[in-house]
């Protein structure tokens, strides 16, 4: 059986940028060195390729320093690319300098045509829901109007709440098989994942949740050991990745990364 939730023939993803430095973040803990973010980004896409997939790597596009967060201005599902409407300011022209590439890429391209905004850090898929957290990014005008678009390739839409100091949904929550998701204790006590088994970050290590599966792998920022074991117990096949710099501009593993299957 194939699992579109985590079986991946491909990924796309965008060099970070130089301005990276002028990325978007809560806290400001320093900049990111763009040359040290480049290595990280490096590694990161050797891992995808190592795991089984075909990486396509945009061009750096310095016009908008969040750009290597890619999973934000687009959902693919069944090769399908769906241009988003990220809803912060200084991002909102992404959708459109990405859908050239979605279009060379992907089998179809559909755009989100609303009002209000949707990115896909706050979406977390399984074989057949798409988990939408509604958050200080994604609206609920965008989340109604997304809605069509999911079920006509189907998929249940399930409008959740992202508690207010998350940023993103999958900040800290990510998909490990079918049935089971990875998530911090404070995500996984808002109830959001009815019908799914999870298992949580151990406290102090919540920046592990945003962990992606790649067909037989799941991915996990360094520095977060007693979770990586907690995974590696209960069966999984862990591979550690540094993401020390996209950590300074709130990003993670799943922000990295279009993951989808052709064929
Ligand atoms: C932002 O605030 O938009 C970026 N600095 C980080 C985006 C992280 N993306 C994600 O969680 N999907």
């Amino acid at each position: 059986m194939t699992h579109r939730s985590y079986q991946f023939t491909h990924a796309l993803c965008r060099a970070p940028a130089t301005s990276v430095t002028d990325g978007l973040r809560a806290a400001d803990q320093g900049d990111p060195d763009p040359a040290v973010f480049a290595a990280e980004h490096d590694a990161y896409v050797s891992a995808l390729r190592d795991a089984g997939c075909t990486v396509a790597v945009l061009p750096a596009d310095e016009a908008f320093p969040d750009s290597v967060f890619i999973e934000d201005p687009a959902l693919v599902l069944n090769g399908v690319a769906i241009v988003l409407r990220p809803g912060a300011p200084t991002r909102l022209g992404e959708a459109d300098a990405l859908r050239p590439a979605l279009v060379h890429h992907m089998a179809d391209v559909v755009d989100l045509h609303t009002e209000g905004f949707v990115d896909g850090g706050d979406i977390l898929c399984t074989d057949d829901r798409v988990l939408l957290g509604l958050s200080a990014r994604t609206s609920a005008t965008g989340a109604e109007d997304l809605r069509p678009l999911v079920e006509a390739q189907g998929y249940a839409l399930e409008v959740l709440q992202t508690p207010p100091e998350i940023l993103h949904f999958k900040t800290e929550s990510s998909l490990l098989d079918a049935e089971t998701v990875l998530a911090t204790p404070a995500l996984a006590a808002s109830g959001a994942f009815r019908g799914l088994k999870i298992i949580e970050t151990v406290p102090g290590e919540e920046a592990a949740a945003n962990a992606i599966r790649v067909n037989d792998h799941v991915f996990v920022s360094a520095g977060h050991p007693r979770t990586a074991d907690r995974l590696t117990d209960a069966g999984y096949s862990v591979k550690v990745l540094n993401t020390s710099q996209a950590a300074l501009v709130d990003g993670g593993l799943s922000c990295m990364s279009l993951r989808y299957s052709l064929g």
